[in-house]
This record gives structure tokens, C-alpha cells and sequence, in this order.
């Protein structure tokens, strides 16, 4: 038997299929481009305001190393930006012990129903990071709610309506078996419960063993919530952050309808290899584009600056269904 004959389709390709597109412009926002004086920008949340601008909601790292959160808005999400002279959102750590080491990784959910974005951003505690949420109209004043998920937990959003009545909310608690995706649900996005496990890490030399989690918040298609995730794989000269795909129930966001085997988008770009944290593309945020198949992803990279990649639903699905398999996973993973 030749090795070719032996070897699945999609392993034996030597070129992949790129499924997000980088922008000729990237990287689109680094710490040259601000205001005041900070070592570094990236890890934004992103989403359209009613203007249709973009806005990005970027965490900026000062050089004490720790960060705050600073919105930056554009007509077209690709240059012109408008960034705040000063911090949109600093830790208050009097009010809120737990963000005394600084808030990160923002992530936006526009809630129809609240008529308000949802922001969830992890805060930095004494303990360990945890899951803070705050909402706001305009991305001006916000109305704090502290933290909402204990250390150790981060990765975090909201889906943009209630699911059978319930506020639903993917975290990535860190525990001894491992760091998975979860997923719990909440009558006032206060109290939180019913926890499931959503999606768990995989194991051995996989890309995604051992820590996953959420990366911008899902998508909604007719087939069901459409899924960015980060896979971090541990080398001996330091971690790899890539991205992998997933499909679930519309309905019961717990049940993984399709996951991709390969990873879809990993650091290859220059700007991605090598900056404060080397191999890191770390997306918080996406938009929609006006054809409904078009986003916009938004990503840091290597821990210093903003970067952008398009990508079309239809072509991610489409993907899904010839590389996805939530069972066949199962199986190979034991
Ligand atoms: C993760 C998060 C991200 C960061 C990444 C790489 O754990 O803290 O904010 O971009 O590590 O350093």
C-alpha cells in the first residue's frame, strides 16, 4: 500500500486551504499609533456601532505590565482610526479588588433585548484571573457587575439572547483535569449555574491538547452557533496559540454538533511569530459585513499589536462538513 493510500485525505495535502484571509494592511493597530505612551495593544474585542463604524475595544498593556481596556473606532475597521486620548476602562481595584493586576481580553456581545453591549474582560486578581462583566450603551461610561466566575477563569462572552429563558455564558474555568470550554447559564447575569461542559481540550500530540478555549464570541448561522477557538500547544521553546473551528445546537449551545481535526489559522505572518509573547494569533473580536457571509476577525498578535483576517461563514461551514466530526473525535482522542 503507497503511504498516500494510507493517509487520510485532509492529512495528506500538503497545501491547506486558507480559510481566513490576512489584510494587506496588517498589522492594523500597534503601540506607534497611540496616544499615550504604552508598550503594547492587542487581544480587541470588536463589533459594528449603529453608524455601522467599527469598534475595537483593545487592551493595552502599560510598561508596569499590567492593562486596561481603550476603544478605538474607524469608518471602514481597517484604518482611520479614532482612539481615545486616555483609557476607556481602567481597573478600579478599590471597588474591585479583583482587577488590582489589570483587565484583558475583552470580549462584545450586542444584546437586542438589553438594548446595551455585554463586555466581558478578564480581571486580574491576587487569586488568579476570573470573568468580570460590565454593560454599557456607548462604549463611554460602562455599569460594572465585578467578577461573575471565580480564578481560575477567563476566555469568556455571552451569547446575544437567553437560551430557553436563561443568559448563557462560554468561560474557560482551569482545573487539574485540564482547561475546557463551559458553559453556564444565569436568570440575571449575576447569578450563574448550570454548568456543562461545552468543549473539552484534547490529549496527547494534538495542536488543541490540554487548554482550549473561547475566542471571540460565537456565531449565529441557521446550522447553529459557529465557533472560533484557540488550541495552545506546549513546545519546548515556549507555547503555540492556533485556531480551530467548531459547529453547535442552536438550541442547547452545550452540544458540539461538528469540531475540525486541524487547525484553521496559525502564527505564520512575521508580526505573529515574534513580538513580547512569540507564535500568538489571539482573536477577541469579529464583525459581520452587510452581505451576512463576510467577517471580519480581529486578532493580536504575538501579544503587540491588532491584525485583521476575513473569512466567509458559508466557506467555514463548508469546511466543517468535510473536515468535522464531534464523534469521530471521541474515538481518536481515548
Ligand atoms: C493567554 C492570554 C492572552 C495572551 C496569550 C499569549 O493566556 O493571557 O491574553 O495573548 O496567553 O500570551
Amino acid at each position: 500500500m503507497t503511504i498516500a493510500a494510507q493517509t487520510p485525505m485532509s492529512l495528506s495535502t500538503a497545501r491547506y486551504e486558507p480559510l481566513l484571509l490576512r489584510h494587506p494592511a496588517n498589522p492594523i493597530l500597534t503601540s506607534k499609533d497611540w496616544p499615550y505612551s504604552i508598550n503594547s495593544v492587542f487581544n480587541a474585542g470588536a463589533t459594528r456601532l449603529a453608524d455601522g463604524s467599527t469598534l475595537l475595544l483593545c487592551r493595552v498593556e502599560d510598561r508596569r505590565g499590567l492593562s486596561h481596556l481603550c476603544a478605538a473606532r474607524s469608518r471602514n475597521g481597517v484604518d482611520g482610526w479614532q482612539i481615545d486620548g486616555e483609557p476607556t476602562l481602567l481597573p478600579s481595584p478599590q471597588e474591585y479588588p479583583e482587577e488590582i493586576w489589570g483587565i484583558e481580553d475583552p470580549r462584545i456581545t450586542f444584546v437586542p433585548e438589553l438594548q446595551q453591549y455585554v463586555v466581558t474582560y478578564t480581571s486580574y486578581s491576587r487569586g488568579g484571573p476570573g470573568v468580570s462583566l460590565a454593560l454599557t450603551k456607548d462604549f463611554r461610561s460602562f455599569e460594572r457587575y465585578g467578577v461573575i466566575m471565580p480564578p481560575d477563569d477567563k476566555d469568556s462572552a455571552l451569547l446575544p439572547r437567553k437560551i430557553d429563558g436563561y443568559w448563557a455564558l462560554i468561560h474557560r474555568p482551569m482545573t487539574t483535569l485540564g482547561s475546557h470550554m463551559w458553559i453556564s447559564y444565569s436568570p440575571d447575569l449575576r447569578h450563574w449555574g448550570r454548568h456543562r461542559l461545552m468543549l473539552e481540550a484534547r490529549r496527547g500530540a494534538w495542536w488543541d491538547a490540554n487548554k482550549i478555549g473561547l475566542s471571540p464570541p460565537p456565531i449565529e448561522t441557521s446550522r447553529g452557533w459557529l465557533v472560533f477557538y484557540h488550541g495552545v500547544r506546549h513546545t519546548p521553546s515556549g507555547c503555540l496559540y492556533r485556531l480551530g473551528l467548531a459547529l453547535f445546537d442552536l438550541e442547547k449551545p452545550e452540544k458540539c454538533l461538528l469540531r475540525g481535526d486541524s487547525w484553521i489559522f496559525g502564527p505564520e505572518a512575521e508580526y505573529e511569530r515574534h513580538g513580547d509573547v512569540d507564535d500568538v494569533v489571539f482573536p477577541c473580536g469579529y464583525t459581520m459585513d452587510s452581505d451576512g457571509d463576510t467577517i471580519n476577525l480581529y486578532y493580536g498578535a504575538a501579544d503587540c499589536s491588532i491584525a485583521l483576517a476575513r473569512a466567509s461563514v458559508r466557506s467555514l461551514l463548508s469546511w466543517l462538513d468535510a473536515n468535522g466530526s464531534c464523534e469521530r473525535r471521541r474515538e481518536q482522542d481515548r
